[in-house]
């Protein structure tokens, strides 16, 4: 018995060396391990510093080469006042929120650096620090301060109406409001005439399908000078007051190199002001420095010699998804001198002087002596066609094309007056446009000699073939038109 407790014994003595053995074994292996952990990690901390380096140098090199595709640089440029303020704080925002970027990445790694796992190292414990919570509290509040006040007085000075006291006009201090109308689907642009600088009021129960598509209300007498343009014609430097309607869904009247944009909200008349700072040659002229801007303007055409900078057209688009013809809301937006304004501006010719309530006869006649007196010639050249437009436009289709330009007299409301308010062409009423008309024609010997010497019968006759003629012109207008 005593022999074999020895056995065991030994056996067991035997065993607990082995087992010492294999623990020193592991020690040693874990030891190892660790050195191996303490070379990853110096590895780790060394490549997230050189990563670091190289990620911050491409965002620099990033900015710059696309600093021409954000707002405000390069080709995108703002053309008004407000639109630089605009910009100005988008750049802002971009430099403060840039700066804490590049602290917190540069901490970020640093501090894996420092602190990468070392021998011996043990994490501080630190519940509360009052100071550090101070100042990750204050540092943010105040930088947030400095932007939100920014932000919100660029926001007042973009967003404000024009002073109560201001005037409505073209000189200096004045301002000229514009009137928008979004429909499905285009712009209906309507310009105050020159008498008055003020828009008439409209009535929407007013609204005439291809005649009075604003519901202009003739019984006010604002209303009188008021006309409807194709194109958005602005006088570079001069306050701008659109005032913005929907006429069926919401629309929203976008201008977006003037940083402009506002919903046209049916029954909510909305508004936005604005200073346009650069004509559309200006603008062109800055374009003709970017290389993106040099490429033909339309590669398809052989004999299109234009570059793209030299077609370039200010927009006017719609911004909220209106329905399916959304996209062909768009608008060319013209922003000249205000010389070159004021002689496009007094070209027009208001919708209801031409078409609504064309003078009298009798001042057509007086008005006809005082073209004989003097611009006689200009004046009567047009008669014939201005008659003919008169008879298209009792059609309905007064559209800025038919008023532009081309007649720029008194006398070819005459025809369309008459006619317009009675609804029907009245031989008395025609010849005695076209004969008073001939009269001032005769001074200038076109296109009018023959209604002067004819006699009356005759006249009628010719008149009427005028008329057809022009009235067939007129439907064409206003297909091209719409
Ligand atoms: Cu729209």
């Amino acid at each position: 018995m005593g022999g074999l407790l020895i056995i065991l014994s030994i056996i067991l003595i035997f065993v607990v060396l082995v087992q010492i053995g294999r623990i020193n074994e592991i020690a040693v292996g874990l030891r190892g391990k660790e050195q191996a952990q303490r070379q990853a990690n110096n590895r780790n901390a060394v490549m997230g510093l050189v990563f670091m380096v190289a990620f911050l140098i491409f965002v620099i090199v990033s900015f710059f080469a696309f600093k021409d595709r954000m707002l405000g640089f390069g080709p995108h440029e703002s053309a008004s006042h407000h639109g630089g303020l605009i910009d100005g704080i988008f750049l802002t925002t971009l430099i403060i929120t840039g700066i804490v970027f590049f602290i917190t990445h540069i901490l970020l790694f640093w501090y894996s650096y420092k602190y990468r796992g070392q021998k011996g190292r043990v994490a501080k414990y630190i519940p509360h620090d009052n100071r550090l919570e101070l100042i990750w509290m204050v540092v943010p509040a105040i930088v947030m301060t400095f932007l939100v006040i920014g932000g919100l007085s660029v926001w007042n000075e973009s967003m404000a109406d024009v002073p109560d006291d201001m005037k409505h006009g073209l000189n200096e201090g004045e301002f000229l409001e514009i009137e928008a109308t979004g429909f499905q689907f285009g712009w209906l642009l309507r310009y105050p005439g020159a008498t008055d600088f003020k828009l008439g009021t409209r009535d929407f129960r007013n609204i005439k399908a291809g005649y009075n598509e604003t519901g202009q209300v003739w019984t006010d007498e604002k209303n009188h000078d008021d006309f409807l343009a194709d194109t958005l014609y602005l006088p570079k430097d001069h306050k701008i007051r659109i005032r913005i309607i929907g006429r069926d869904v919401l629309h929203n009247f976008y201008l977006p190199h003037f940083r402009v944009k506002m919903d046209a909200v049916p029954g909510m008349p909305t508004y936005f002001v604005f200073t346009p700072t650069k004509t559309t040659e200006e603008y062109r002229e800055s374009l003709s420095g970017y290389p993106e801007w040099q490429a033909m303007a339309d590669p398809s055409d052989p004999e299109n010699k234009f570059k793209k900078w030299e077609t370039f057209e200010y927009e006017l688009a719609c911004a909220e998804l209106c329905g399916d013809g959304h996209f062909s809301m768009q608008k060319i937006v013209r922003v000249v001198e205000m010389d070159e304004f004021k002689k496009w501006y007094n070209s027009k010719k208001s919708f209801y002087s031409t078409e609504v309530n064309p003078p009298k006869e009798t001042e057509v006649l007086s008005r006809e002596t005082s073209l004989e007196e003097g611009h006689g010639g200009e004046e009567g050249t047009h008669t014939g066609e201005g008659h003919g437009e008169g008879s298209h436009n009792v059609e309905g289709h007064s559209t800025e094309e038919s008023h532009s330009g081309d007649h720029t007299n008194g006398t070819h409301t005459s025809g369309g007056t008459t006619t317009h308010t009675e609804g029907t062409h009245t031989e008395e009423t025609h010849s005695g446009g076209t004969h008073n008309a001939g009269k001032a024609d005769g001074k200038e010997g076109t296109n009018a000699g023959k209604a002067t010497t004819t006699e009356e019968g005759e006249n009628k006759g010719k008149k009427g073939k005028i008329i057809k003629k022009i009235f067939n012109k007129g439907k064409k207008e206003k297909t091209g038109d719409h």
